[in-house]
């Protein structure tokens, strides 16, 4: 059976984040969305609503599943025996960031990590842009989840008040 883990902080999911989960589902036999805490990072959605959302958000791949972690992503791989992490490119930008951390990884635990490309008319989709735009009253419907986006709008007006 091939196993892989989609790892991220999705805050929040984004539609860019869905497609790679619908391409990495297509081509796995199980793939688990982690959710990858930072401590000294305090993100606009809480951890539990993000895993909520991304599990709402894959209802209909029965052979994805969420989990969260907070540590080492390679310690997660080896606590859940799974040996590939799946990332997704948008750019080179992406790839320069996505590279040292895939050749430590490897180096750390023998881990590979496999990119997908995203699709050109999500190249340019990232949860930070989404949200700055949305703070500033820009439109982000076309960028998340008619439901993400109803509880984005909701975070940010309770901010406001
Ligand atoms: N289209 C396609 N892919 C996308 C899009 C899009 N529009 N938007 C984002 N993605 C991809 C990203 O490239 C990434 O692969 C993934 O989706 C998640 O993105 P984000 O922004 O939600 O999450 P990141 O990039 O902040 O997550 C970074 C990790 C948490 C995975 C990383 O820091 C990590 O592994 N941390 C664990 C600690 C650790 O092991 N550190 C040592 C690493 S060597």
């Amino acid at each position: 059976m091939t196993s892989a883990v989609f790892p991220g902080s999705f805050d929040p999911f984004t539609v860019g984040h869905r497609y790679i989960v619908e391409r990495a589902a297509a081509r796995f036999d199980s793939l688990v969305v982690t959710v990858v805490v930072n401590p000294n990072k305090h993100g606009l959605f809480a951890v539990d609503e993000r895993i909520a959302l991304i599990r709402e958000e894959c209802a209909d791949l029965p052979n994805v599943r969420v989990d969260r972690w907070t540590g080492l992503l390679v310690d997660y791989l080896r606590n859940e025996n799974i040996d590939t992490i799946v990332k997704g490119l948008r750019s080179g930008t992406d790839f320069d960031y996505e590279v040292p951390m895939a050749q430590m990884n490897r180096d750390l635990t023998d881990v590979e990590t496999m990119f997908l490309l995203t699709d050109p008319r999500y190249a340019h989709v990232s949860s930070s842009l989404v949200k700055e735009v949305a703070k500033l009253g820009g439109d982000v419907v076309p960028f998340l989840s008619p439901h993400i986006h109803e509880r984005l709008q909701a975070i940010l007006a309770g901010e406001r008040q």
